[in-house]
């Protein structure tokens, strides 16, 4: 097995020495053998771990994010006893730098492709804490650190689709067990015209349930007449939008959602409407601010009704 000093990974990912040896130090990604001299040799893993790293730091993501997503991964599939494990039987999961134990669960069942531990671990941070504290601190790091690997190594796309099941899963499993909301005047959400992902609508519905505002999730890939249509169908308080890329025929169509009726309030929600012209579309930053807007949307078309928040 050809092992290389610090100057031929450098010279191999076109970066300085010191470089190399700055991200073994900063992100403890290090030589793992030594030559018969002593000094540091890098493994071909752990050159493809620094490769992961580098073009992480070319295309703009987090190099601490990636480094600790390819670390995390690498030591789940060292779990066999390789040269990078680190950890006990089955290795440490996706690593997930600074948060807590329940996020570390789902992360390790996670990466060991452990879809009804996932799950577990998803439903049960949902029923402690409620839905818009298990998304921030449980959810959403998991699946940044699974965006993160797969961005700086184009692996690990089957981690990120069962942390996806297990979190769908979870969410709707939480949201049936919750009293059932009237069902006039629902809110709706949906993913924009070329939108896959979904995730942040479930976590909306199941915060939406807690809270007994009635709610139709339509999914992913939504054409913007069918969105108007279903608003109009229903009366809808009101429509959420989400988009997790820019998408001009959004956009474009919000003007048609808000004339769906009288008194529909849109929505837009996720990061690919950032810079882009809303109009009159209120832009939330986040599940809290998403939900509470949409609930007020909801509230406002209730007259004298009493609400039960369930938490
Ligand atoms: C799960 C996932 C998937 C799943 C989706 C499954 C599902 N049912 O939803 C699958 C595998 C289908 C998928 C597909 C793809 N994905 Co994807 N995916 C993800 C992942 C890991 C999580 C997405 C998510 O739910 N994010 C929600 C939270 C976690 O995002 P957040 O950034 O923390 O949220 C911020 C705000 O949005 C807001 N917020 C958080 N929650 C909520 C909730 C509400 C209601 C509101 C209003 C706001 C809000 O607060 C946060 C702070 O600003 C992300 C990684 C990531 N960092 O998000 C990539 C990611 C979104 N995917 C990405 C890509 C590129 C793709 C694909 C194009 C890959 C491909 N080549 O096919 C396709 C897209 C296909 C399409 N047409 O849409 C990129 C997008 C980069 C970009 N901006 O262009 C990401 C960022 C990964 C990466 N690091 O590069 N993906």
């Amino acid at each position: 097995m050809e092992q290389l000093s610090v100057g031929e990974v450098a010279a191999r990912l076109g970066v300085s020495s010191s470089a190399v040896r700055m991200w073994g130090t900063r992100y403890g990604l290090v030589a793992s053998a030594r030559s018969v001299g002593g000094h540091r040799r890098y493994t071909p893993e752990d050159v493809a771990l620094l490769q992961a790293v580098h073009e992480a730091v070319l295309s703009g993501t987090d190099p601490a994010a990636a480094a600790a997503a390819v670390r995390g991964i690498a030591d789940v599939e060292g779990a066999g006893g390789g040269p990078r494990r680190r950890a006990g039987a089955g290795g440490t999961g996706l690593a997930v730098p600074g948060a807590g134990k329940a996020a570390r669960g789902l992360a390790r069942a996670a990466a060991r492709l452990d879809e009804m531990r996932a799950e577990d671990a998803v439903l049960a941070a949902l029923r402690d804490t409620g839905t818009l504290v298990a998304w921030d601190d449980v959810v959403r790091p998991v699946l940044i650190a699974a965006g993160a690997h797969w961005a700086a190594t184009g692996t690990g796309i089957e981690i990120e689709h069962l942390l996806s099941q297990a979190v769908t899963t979870a969410l709707v499993r939480h949201a049936a067990t919750l009293p059932e909301p009237p069902s006039e005047r629902p809110v709706l959400l949906a993913g924009g015209p070329q939108e896959e992902h979904v995730l942040p609508l479930h976590a909306a519905r199941a915060a939406l349930a807690e809270d007994g505002v009635p709610c139709r999730l339509l999914g992913p890939r939504t054409p913007v007449p069918a969105l108007a249509s279903a608003a109009r169908r229903t009366r809808a308080a009101a429509v959420l939008v989400w988009l997790s890329r820019p998408d001009q025929a959004a956009v474009e169509g919000l003007p048609e959602l808000a004339a769906a009726h009288r008194r529909v309030r849109v929505l837009a929600g996720g990061p690919g409407w950032d810079g882009a012209d809303t109009g009159a579309a209120a832009v939330p930053r986040d599940l809290a601010e998403a939900v509470e807007g949409l609930g007020q949307a909801w509230r406002r078309t209730q007259p004298g009704r009493r609400i039960n928040p369930t938490r």
